[in-house]
C-alpha cells in the first residue's frame, strides 16, 4: 500500500521536472529496462512495478531522509521513523479516501518499525528503509 503510494508520489514529483524540459519526453528520462532484463527478480510477476523501482525508492528516501532525521545522526529512531510513516499513511489515506483511527495508524507504524529494523539495532538506517519501502522486508 505504502509502496504503491510512494511510486505515485514519485510520478507526481517527476512530472513537473519533465515539463521544465520543454515537454520533450525523450530527454532526461531513463529508458525503461525491459522486464526480460531482470529474470532473477522474484516479483517479476508484478507487471505494474517500474523496472527501476528500487532506484526510485532510494532517491526518494535520499531526498526525504534529512527532513525526518531530526538529530541528523543518519539513523531514524522509532519516533522519527513513525513520524515519516504516519505522514506517508496520512497522504495515502487522503489519496485513497479511506481513513484509519489514529491509534491504528500508530500501531501500524510501530509494526512497520519492527519489520524495517532488520538488524534489530532499534534504529532504521537508509538502506533498511529503502529495503522496507521496496518491499524487500518480506
Ligand atoms: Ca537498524
Amino acid at each position: 500500500m505504502i509502496r504503491t503510494f510512494l511510486f505515485s508520489t514519485a510520478l507526481v514529483i517527476a512530472a513537473p521536472a519533465m515539463a521544465q524540459q520543454g515537454m520533450a519526453p525523450d530527454q532526461g528520462t531513463t529508458p525503461a529496462v525491459p522486464q526480460s532484463a531482470m529474470p532473477a527478480a522474484p516479483q517479476a510477476a508484478t507487471p505494474a512495478a517500474p523496472a527501476n523501482a528500487a532506484t526510485t525508492v532510494a532517491s526518494i528516501v535520499d531526498s526525504e531522509f534529512p527532513a525526518y532525521d531530526a538529530n541528523s545522526d543518519g539513523q531514524l529512531d522509532q519516533s522519527e521513523f513513525s513520524r515519516w510513516m504516519v505522514a506517508l499513511k496520512g497522504q495515502e489515506m487522503k489519496a485513497t479516501g479511506s481513513t484509519l483511527p489514529a491509534e491504528q495508524v500508530s500501531a501500524w507504524a510501530s509494526g512497520a518499525f519492527t519489520t524495517a529494523d532488520k538488524d534489530k539495532s532499534v534504529t532504521i538506517s537508509k538502506p533498511e528503509l529503502v529495503s522496507y519501502l521496496s518491499g524487500g522486508a518480506g
